[in-house]
């Protein structure tokens, strides 16, 4: 328990359906709740931010498109409103979830303010930022550079952490600190949800939630569940946190469109969580995974690659079954065992609750993102 004087925290994140705008706003509400001062700062007003809780406040960063410039800037208003904010409010940190360009932002606002008005700058990677834009030589050393000149930086799996030092070289610590889920009661019955989806009573429900970028190789999905026989035995359900059109052509072509239903832009996600038999995912690469989370903390086990840091959120055989990458036959092998397999299922399902709510709930999570803001605080 944090006895300290509450904090002042400014958290630039994506607003959009994505893990790490998602966990920003978890965070935001966990430390809200503890009594900080939040203000979340953005484009939008992030899509999971609770809107009745209180000492938590919304910025948003407008952009003005200037004929000059053929592409638009978020960078520099972003930076600018970032000054703003913790000037106006006297923030103690700026905490940047995703380091492009949030992190680039979070320094330069630093840099832009009076000395002692200056917040700390924490900056917390969450996958691709590294995975994907720390590969690019057009992006690499800028997020090298602002890693560096960051306060602290924390990375959401020890798989990320030891992917940032290797491809970008960056020599600084990086701290691990797992993501975590708390699962609000869902507003509807299992059985009700069961019903909008049209899944009868002797049907698995298999989730899929993603933000469907081509990391998550939706094809290899679609592929696994067209090798399975006897489709009659379960319905999938897809949380889209992005169009499914591009896939409705392989859907058709694989003669799924019977047993797959889609949802676009779902925010209260519990409600489906809770109706769910089994996750699936065959992502290529996830840092974390927040969704598999997502499932466990409702007893329901996933089939998934195994990729990254999805190792230390689940155990293959004991909270999930793991699968190698881009392999639609294992994936399908992997259902199939847990279609058939009540027992094992429940055994999985049962496993994968307790570690969420051992391992990454609030209460073990958000207590060592408040020790490093002390620290680094002290330390300045
Ligand atoms: O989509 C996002 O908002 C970020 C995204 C990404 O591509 O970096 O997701 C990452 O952050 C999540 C929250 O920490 C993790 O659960 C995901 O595993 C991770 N995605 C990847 O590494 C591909």
């Amino acid at each position: 328990m944090d006895t300290e004087k509450p904090l002042r925290i400014g958290i630039v994140c994506y607003p959009s359906v994505g893990g790490s705008g998602i966990l920003a706003s978890g965070l935001g509400d966990e430390l809200a709740a503890r009594g900080h001062e939040i203000h979340f700062i953005s484009y939008e007003r992030p899509f999971r931010l609770n809107p009745s809780q209180e000492r938590m406040y919304f910025h948003p960063v407008e952009i003005n498109s200037y004929e000059l410039f053929k592409y638009p800037d978020y960078t520099l208003p972003l930076s600018v409103k970032l000054a703003e904010v913790a000037q106006s409010f006297e923030l103690d940190v700026i905490h940047a979830h995703y380091a492009v360009p949030h992190a680039t932002a979070a320094i330069l606002a630093r840099e832009m303010l009076p000395s002692g008005h200056r917040p700390v700058v924490i900056t917390t990677l969450h996958g691709t930022d590294t995975t994907l834009l720390g590969r690019d030589p057009g992006y690499a050393p800028a997020i090298r550079f602002a890693l560096e000149a960051s306060d602290a930086i924390t990375a959401v799996s020890e798989f990320l952490r030891q992917e940032t030092h290797r491809l970008l070289g960056v020599a600084k610590d990086i701290s691990v600190v797992h993501n975590f889920f708390d699962p609000r009661p869902a507003p509807r019955g299992r059985e009700a949800v069961r019903q909008e989806l049209g899944v009868r009573e002797d049907q698995k429900l298999i989730l899929h939630l993603s933000n469907l970028r081509p990391i998550k190789r939706i094809d290899v999905l679609l592929n696994a569940l067209a090798q399975l026989e006897n489709r009659e035995r379960f319905k999938v359900l897809v949380l889209a946190g992005g169009t499914f059109t591009p896939y409705q052509g392989l859907v058709s072509s694989l003669n799924l469109s019977d047993s797959l239903v889609v949802r676009e832009s779902v925010a209260v996600i519990e409600d489906y969580l809770q109706a769910a038999d089994l996750g699936l995912f065959t992502s290529d690469s996830e840092s974390f995974c927040l969704s598999i989370l997502e499932l466990a903390s409702f007893g329901c086990p996933s089939v998934s690659t195994q990729v990254g840091g999805i190792p230390e959120v689940v155990q293959d055989n004991q909270s999930a079954l793991l699968v190698p990458a881009g392999n639609s036959e294992a994936v399908a092998l992997g259902i199939e065992r847990l279609l058939q397999d009540d027992a094992l299922r429940m055994r999985l399902g049962e496993a994968a609750r307790k570690r969420a709510l051992e391992l990454f709930c609030p209460g073990m999570i958000v207590p060592q993102y408040e020790a490093l803001y002390r620290q680094v605080l002290a330390r300045r």
